[in-house]
């Protein structure tokens, strides 16, 4: 869903430093280092995007941030906003326009904070690598295992054999995804079964 609710996070400076997380994520990870990561930090948004940035910078995924709420910085943020088109990327646009013209500092995170499923096909070799040697949170994005067999994972519009094709398609591309997302969601289950007893 597109919209501007993340930057809402800017205006909560009862905080001193938040970590963003998408809904989209699953977790697979020891996330004690974030403790230690100063803000800002995002990880790259490589895929379709590669080499595509904002001014002279790459983008950033706002799937995973770690930040300090500031007015100021609100502020800012909303002033970006004003001056641009809404369009995709809208929160993340918003806010890669706002650390590229105003030369925020951000440290990059390595993008196992972050892995973008959707990116598997474009960035092979880093994303095998990243799979072997440890994600911690892997990133649902375009595809929504959750929503699999519902049709819920193209247009609307689409036809019934579209989106059945399209369906097994994404089953078979991202079996290896799904299948960790399943067994996180059967041991959640199992866990929420016991405490209730
Ligand atoms: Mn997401």
């Amino acid at each position: 869903m597109f919209n501007m609710n993340k930057l809402y996070l800017f205006g909560l400076d009862e905080y001193e430093k938040l970590v963003y997380l998408d809904a989209d994520m699953l977790c697979l990870g020891d996330l004690r280092p974030l403790e230690h990561i100063e803000p800002w930090a995002m990880a790259p948004d490589y895929g379709q995007n590669v080499g595509a940035s904002v001014g002279q910078r790459m983008m950033f995924n706002t799937g995973v941030m770690v930040l300090r709420p500031c007015k100021e910085t609100f502020g800012n943020l909303v002033k970006t906003l004003r001056g641009m088109r809404f369009g995709h990327f809208a929160d993340q646009a918003v806010i890669n326009k706002y650390l590229n013209d105003d030369s925020v500092p951000v440290e990059c995170l390595h993008p196992k904070w972050n892995l973008i499923i959707s990116n598997k096909h474009i960035n092979k070799k880093m994303y095998s690598d990243i799979m072997k040697s440890g994600v911690k949170f892997m990133h649902f994005t375009k595809i929504k295992p959750w929503a699999i067999g519902r049709g819920l994972l193209v247009e609307k519009t689409s036809s019934k054999v579209y989106l059945h094709a399209k369906d097994r398609l994404l089953r078979w591309r991202f079996k290896e995804e799904i299948a960790l997302w399943k067994s996180a969601d059967a041991s959640m289950r199992i866990e929420t079964a016991s405490s209730a007893v």
